[in-house]
């Protein structure tokens, strides 16, 4: 090329009339998740989840589909949409039992029922995110909450349980394989597993495993499912507890950029946001720290399980949510779930309003706002497609 036409295309590109390459058009470059062999859906939410963050951040619910206060497994309800005439923008389901071949995960939820709803939210242009409160490699009587030191070790290759651990992959792989759309895709799934894991209170917690083991949990986790078990629908979410306070402790146990897809935590709120704006503030300064790590990493981010038990306060979605979210551009927040009276618990147990709950108009108001994406603005963005 000539210089005349070098400067003229060169006009011509700053200009916007001409692709970089005149003889066909410019291709989209797309990023690859941590599966760089993930399916087109998959490679197509994870590009437009990060376009999406800069709208808005969608509001999530766990097993917002099955259940709510007073009520269970009625086709199409939802205490979100009696409240809002809208459904979540993100679905939480939750495996634990799965590993053991279970009908009903933990909380009951029958496995086949939840196969539909993920393909309802799905169809219905939603997000499906995925927990796993797998039981203890040491025996399943205390489900997930076994703190004994060397549950993670006893599963890592070459240990004692490590054919057990990889039975639990199958059945899950299985599960993962089986979630269709209606053109018999595979169903795109945010996965989180580990969740909660600088806590102290779960098998894969900081006090059973050092952060090596930790990690080699991770990789192999993810080894197994994606190239033992082609399972190509899934982004991984990187899961700590609320309990950081700086980028290091954030990442002690983060098993490296070529394997986690979006980084996040859980914290919930247990005081008084009339008297203590802790909630506000921590949550606000540790969006930020992930939201500097994403950016330097680039990761998508997201608050990924909270809420105030019973929603004591009637104006908790503006005053304390939304203001402790701020400016951070995340993916989603996702309320835990509605059980209603909870038997062993012996107390109300659920994070969403339902209706005529105390924060009805209160929740209407954060739904209205242009930055909270609910299912029918999240739907108009096609995240599945390019
Ligand atoms: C907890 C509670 C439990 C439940 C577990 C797993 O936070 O909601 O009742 O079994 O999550 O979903």
């Amino acid at each position: 090329m000539n210089r005349y036409v070098s400067n003229i295309k060169h006009l011509l590109l700053l200009a916007g009339l001409v692709g970089a390459n005149c003889s066909s058009a410019r291709p989209v470059t797309k990023e690859l998740p941590a599966d760089k062999n993930a399916t087109s859906q998959t490679i197509n939410l994870y590009n437009n989840l990060k376009k999406v963050a800069q709208k808005g951040f969608m509001f999530g619910h766990q097993d917002d589909l099955a259940y709510g206060v007073n009520w269970k497994y009625e086709n199409g309800r939802s205490d979100i949409k009696d409240v809002a005439g809208d459904y979540p923008a993100v679905y939480g389901w939750e495996l634990g039992g799965l590993e053991a071949n279970a009908e009903k995960n933990i909380d009951g939820v029958p496995f086949k029922k939840m196969r539909q709803y993920i393909k309802e939210g799905y169809e219905r242009g939603g997000v499906i995110t995925i927990s796993w409160h797998a039981r203890s490699p040491f025996g399943a009587e205390k489900g997930a909450w076994d703190t004994t030191h060397g549950t993670v070790a006893s599963i890592l290759p070459g240990a004692a349980n490590h054919q057990l651990y990889k039975s639990w992959l199958d059945e899950l792989a299985k599960f993962f394989l089986s979630l269709k759309g209606s053109q018999g895709e595979a169903i795109p799934v945010l996965f989180r597993p580990f969740h909660e894991l600088t806590g102290n209170w779960f098998w894969w917690c900081r006090n059973t495993c050092t952060p090596e083991q930790f990690k080699v949990l991770w990789r192999f986790t993810l080894y197994y499912l994606r190239e033992e078990k082609k399972v190509h629908n899934l982004l991984y979410v990187y899961n700590t507890s609320g309990d950081f306070k700086t980028k290091g402790e954030f990442l002690e146990r983060y098993p490296g950029d070529d394997i986690v897809d979006m980084i996040s935590f859980d914290s919930y709120q247990y005081d008084d946001p009339a008297k203590s704006d802790w909630f506000v503030k921590n949550i606000n300064f540790q969006l930020g720290l992930i939201s500097e790590i994403a950016a330097e990493k680039n990761k998508l981010t997201a608050l990924a399980e909270t809420g105030y038990e019973q929603i004591p306060f009637a104006n908790w979605f503006t005053e304390t949510l939304l203001k402790a979210i701020g400016e951070h551009k995340i993916s989603y927040v996702l309320l835990w779930r509605n059980h209603g009276y909870n038997e062993w618990m012996k107390k109300m147990h659920y994070y969403a309003p339902y209706k005529g709950h105390g924060s009805e108009l209160d929740f209407l108001k954060f739904y209205q706002l242009d930055n909270t994406l609910f299912e029918k603005d999240i739907a108009k963005e096609k995240l599945y497609t390019d």
